[in-house]
């Protein structure tokens, strides 16, 4: 380096460096910010109005099946959400596709990526003792901002701007959808159920489709696994009061179908996610409290001795689940804004709508598995596997059998417990990048040794097993195995050294190859995301 001059180079290089790094952490955020969560579905139809994501329908189309073969076309080409101005014989427009793709997921949480909410939590879940005073103060806002996520009463709330009950109850008003040919009956398929612990007075907030038996009264198919199952399980007089908020803002719709433990409340982490809490106002006929920005509501009342066949419906496994005897929800009084929105979805053979509602749990939830198995690096539900039926788990294997205690945890884990097979795989492997991961499962499972067969709960929508709602489970461990765990020696995988990997660097222009890949894991990555994006469309 030659010396003198009027800037010496070391010198020249930190100024740049900090004025590009400061370019690239105030400058540039502010100038791609990306819009916060909107506050409900109103504004966020307009918001995905704006950014053209949304086509409105004006031409009458009929929720009766018809719906559904445009969404599916729409949902599987990656287009936008749609809303129908104009559904056949019912009074309401019909909101659908709002969560269809990565974009809108994105824009729906006001992230530029879904693994900017796993970080969210996580700092949250990590919370240490402060150490110092600048620590103190950031964990005073990291508290202040779970407190502020605490539901909030408020008198007044547009979803009670119409108020039907008695004969006036009417579910004929609104656009339901028949969605599969075999479904016996239209199918609510969008709802935010509200119930509570008559005992601890603690509120539940789940998605569960509900089948329209009439005007006035559905199905409620709250699966036994489930909390809101459990809350009518354990109503000392068999009743319990329900609410069902329809048409919300996307991150407090989406917070209905996060799998949290019973104690969590929904809500709480839909005004987390949000950055401003939940309004709730108290309902008309029973004593709940529902969204406040809620489009619409129906109250009513569910009783254990009340109960009837419900389905088949065509599911999001991809086949009708069998008729089967559930609950009957009875309303008591409907109340909405004017001009109200009905949202829906259709579920049906994978890639549909759901599954973007999948990955946000899946990217949401990363930090809470890591807080009981640390030693996850990613996991992955793909989703062909329909939520249940398939984990693909990336770990820091520190010990003989750890793959084997990561299944089990896997098998022992909240609403996780419920899945099929496990594929545990070293840490270096993507778990998203499923050639890279069938590689590793073909390479290094000896299947006399490597595959752990048992026995447990299964989803209750699973036709495979003899016995409904249990089976058989399988691991999978494609992880290295070595000496410790009395094993033969362990090969060591291909790898160019990084000395020549930088010489050809350094030398890919003059090869006269410019555009092609420069490197392995460069041409591995390009080659691994056609196949993701085609497994994905
Ligand atoms: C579109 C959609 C429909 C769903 N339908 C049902 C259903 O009919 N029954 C059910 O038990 N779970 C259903 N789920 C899954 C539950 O919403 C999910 O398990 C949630 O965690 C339930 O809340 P809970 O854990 O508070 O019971 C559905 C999920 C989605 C995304
Ligand atoms: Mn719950």
């Amino acid at each position: 380096m030659a010396p003198g001059g009027s800037v010496p180079p070391a010198r020249q290089d930190t100024v740049g460096a900090v004025v590009r790094r400061a370019v690239r952490r105030v400058l540039l955020p502010t100038l791609r910010r990306v819009p916060s969560p909107t506050s409900d579905l109103r504004e966020w139809i307009a918001l995905l109005e704006k950014e053209g994501e949304l086509v409105r329908i004006s031409a009458e189309v009929d929720p009766d099946l018809e719906i559904t073969e445009i969404v599916d076309r729409v949902v599987k080409s990656g287009g936008p959400a749609l809303l129908f101005e104009n559904p056949k014989g019912a009074k309401h427009a019909l909101l659908i596709n709002q969560f269809g793709t990565e974009k809108r997921m994105c824009m729906a949480f006001g992230v530029e990526k879904l693994d900017d909410l796993a970080d969210k939590l996580g700092e949250i879940l990590e919370l240490q003792p402060p150490q110092g005073l600048v620590d103190k103060v950031r964990s005073l806002g990291k508290l202040k901002s779970i407190a502020d996520s605490m539901p909030k009463e408020v008198s007044k709330a547009a979803c009670q701007e119409v108020v039907l009950t008695g004969d006036d109850v009417n579910l004929d008003l609104f656009p339901i959808q028949r969605c599969w040919p075999l479904d016996p009956a239209p199918f609510i398929t969008l709802p935010a159920v509200i119930t509570k612990d008559q005992a601890t007075g603690v509120r539940n907030v789940g998605m569960y489709r509900m089948q329209k038996i009439d005007r006035r009264s559905t199905f409620m198919h709250w699966q036994i696994h489930k909390d809101g199952r459990a809350d009518l399980r354990a109503a000392p007089d068999g009743r319990i009061p329900v609410a069902v908020a329809l048409g919300l803002d996307p991150v407090t719709a989406y917070s209905a179908s996060a799998p949290l433990p019973k104690h969590i409340g929904e809500l709480m982490v839909a005004g987390f996610l949000k950055g401003s809490a939940v309004q709730l106002v108290k309902c008309k006929t029973v004593d709940l409290e529902v969204p406040a920005n809620a489009e619409i509501v129906l109250e009513g009342w569910v009783d254990r001795t009340d109960v009837g066949i419900e389905g088949p419906f065509g599911d999001h496994t991809g086949f009708y689940t069998p008729p089967e005897e559930f609950p009957i929800f009875r309303i008591s009084a409907i109340t909405m804004r004017r001009d109200a929105i009905y949202p829906s979805i259709v579920v049906g053979k994978p890639p549909a709508e759901d599954e973007w509602l999948a990955k946000a749990t899946e990217r949401i939830f990363l930090p809470a598995i890591r807080m009981s198995v640390p030693e996850i690096v990613d996991y992955d539900l793909p989703t062909a596997g329909t939520f249940h039926n398939c984990v693909i788990v990336s770990i820091r294997k520190s010990f003989p059998g750890h793959a084997r205690k990561v299944m089990h945890a896997m098998w022992g884990l909240g609403l996780m417990s419920l899945t099929k097979s496990v594929v545990v795989v070293d840490e270096h492997v993507d778990v998203h990048n499923y050639e890279q991961v069938f590689f590793y499962v073909c390479a290094n499972v000896d299947p006399a040794r490597d595959i752990l067969l048992s026995e447990g709960p299964i989803d209750q929508l699973d036709h495979a097993t003899t016995i409904q709602a249990y089976g058989g489970k399988i691991g999978f461990d494609a992880t290295a195995k070595g000496p410790d765990e009395g094993r033969r020696e362990w090969p060591q995988e291909i790898e160019m050294s990084p000395e020549i990997r930088a010489r050809v660097d350094a030398r890919w222009a003059e090869l006269g190859l410019a555009g092609a890949p420069s490197g392995p894991d460069v041409q591995n990555e390009a080659r691994a995301r056609t196949l993701t994006q085609l497994l994905r469309r």
